[in-house]
């Protein structure tokens, strides 16, 4: 039998931690080498990704998966968050750093848009949820910056970080669907769209598939790692998304999917685009999936809600905080959590209360109440784009899958049972790696089969916690109604 040694480099907003998975026909096993924090950068107003330190823990973790391995690695994969991007100029330099998706340079960008192209026109052309930060937005804001003139290549996070391994550049396709300048339907760059914005697609390298060879580890790269060439890189599903949803151990093909971090990512797996007007109005995705599927779902704000209120709280212990939330009254306070609004960092607390108030909802009165909100408010909007993703796929989900990081919040993934009335299955947490890995394993050899036959084998080798819904669901679709129509 053949067994693969592969390292997965996973970039989240909070955090990043490189992957070492052991991968047979019928075995898979993961280790974290290496983790390192993402702490974004806020330059004369502007707030950037570090993506020189980002750049460094990968190295760092790297050369730890070959401490491991004597120096043996049979691929790398890299995936992360969406949207973003470096430019480069014509000596292939990076011109300044990425600008994180949160900055306000694109607030008031998409209406602006708006007089350009219709937003009608550029949904049914792209299918891509109408978010503030969406590439074709970014690069709106920046058009005729001195940045863009100097770019000759833009190369998202993930595509960024292979062309400093490799010097090989190419734009991973699960991502570039992200940008929403990609037809939804020939899913290559939409010309129609990228004109009426005065945007040139040109500055993207070429496209390539999760499963594509990428190139191999520079030599240089070798000698700061100690790892032993060649190491080849393989193109996953370089959106972390497109990955965690490709590991979700799904048994049956009628599953629902909720992936949890930083955002949450609720929908369902389709196999063609739902790009009508209701879809539209309804403000759902139609992402880019591993081996030509669609995710459609829609954003959520997800534990970023959470997270920035523990922040400005100075990080209070999370684990007693959860335990008081879920004593705490239900649904006594609840806010839309896929706002906009709140997107910016800062101040969570409070806006939350804002939010009470201006719906005409008690206000929470204490951090144990706060945070019952945002689980309650985070379960709500699981609700909500499920209900939403079933009723116009015109298909009905039996169980919804809770992977990502928030599958180990107990709490999250028992309200999302009891909201959706549907059973919860949580975990993987570390989703997006294992998508990565097994991306990776099936391209050199280590396993085979379609997506599904993948997720059947993580069925039977992972374990994952069931969650049944309890208590009267119709109190959750009443202030889902409740929360929408305020
Ligand atoms: C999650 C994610 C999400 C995007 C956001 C920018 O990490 O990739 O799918 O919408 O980051």
């Amino acid at each position: 039998t053949v067994t693969g040694v592969f390292a997965a480099v996973d970039l989240g907003a909070a955090s990043g931690r490189v992957i070492l998975g052991r991968v047979g026909p019928d075995s898979l096993e993961l280790a974290e080498v290496h983790r390192f924090p993402n702490r974004p950068v806020r330059v004369g107003g502007t707030l950037y990704w570090d993506v020189l330190a980002l750049y460094r823990g990968v190295l760092d973790g790297l050369r730890a998966a070959g401490a491991r391995t004597g120096g043996r690695l049979d691929g790398v994969g890299i995936d992360s968050w969406a949207v973003d991007y470096g430019l480069l100029d014509a000596s292939g330099a990076l011109i300044g750093n990425p600008v994180h998706y949160r900055d306000a340079r694109t607030d008031g960008v998409a209406d602006q848009t708006a007089e350009l192209l219709d937003p009608a026109a550029l949904y049914a052309a792209t299918g891509i949820q109408r978010l503030p930060f969406n590439t074709v937005f970014q690069l709106a804001a920046a058009r005729g910056t001195p940045a863009l003139d100097a770019a000759r290549r833009l190369l998202l996070i993930p595509d960024l970080i292979a062309y400093w391994l490799t010097g090989v550049a190419g734009t991973e396709l699960t991502n570039a669907s992200t940008t929403g300048l990609l037809d939804a339907r020939t899913r290559d760059w939409s010309r129609p769209v990228a004109d009426a914005l005065g945007i040139d697609t040109g500055l993207f390298p070429p496209l390539r598939a999760p499963g594509d060879p990428a190139g191999e580890l520079l030599p240089d790269v070798l000698a700061e790692t100690g790892l032993t060439g060649p190491v080849p890189v393989t193109a996953v599903g370089s959106h972390d998304t497109a990955s965690a949803v490709a590991a979700v151990p799904a048994a049956t093909a009628d599953f629902a999917y909720v992936c949890t971090g930083t955002w949450s990512l609720a929908g369902m797996e389709l196999t063609a685009p739902v790009l009508t007007e209701d879809s539209r109005r309804a403000n759902f995705t139609n992402e880019l999936g591993v081996d030509g599927t669609v995710r459609y779902l829609r954003n959520v704000m997800g534990l970023w809600l959470l997270q920035e209120c523990l922040r400005e709280w100075g990080e209070p212990k999370l684990g007693p905080l959860l335990e008081q939330a879920a004593r705490a009254e239900p649904l006594r306070s609840v806010v839309d959590a896929g706002d906009p609004a709140f997107i910016p960092p800062g101040r969570m607390p409070e806006r939350i209360a804002d939010a009470c108030r201006r719906a005409g909802r008690p206000e929470p009165r204490n951090r144990v109440e706060t945070v019952r909100c945002v689980l309650d408010s985070l379960a709500l909007a699981h609700l909500s784009a499920i209900a939403d993703a079933g009723r116009l796929s015109g298909r009905t989900p039996s169980v919804v899958h809770v992977v990502g990081g928030g599958a180990r919040n107990e709490l999250l993934c028992r309200l999302t049972a009891d909201a959706c009335g549907l059973p919860v299955a949580a975990g993987p947490a570390e989703a997006a790696a294992l998508g990565n890995v097994l991306v990776q394993a099936r391209a050199r050899g280590a396993v085979h089969g379609t997506l599904t036959d993948l997720r059947s084998m993580l069925h039977r080798t992972r374990s994952v916690r069931q969650y049944e819904p309890r208590g009267d669901q119709t109190l959750w679709e009443e202030a889902g109604c409740a929360s929408r129509s305020s």
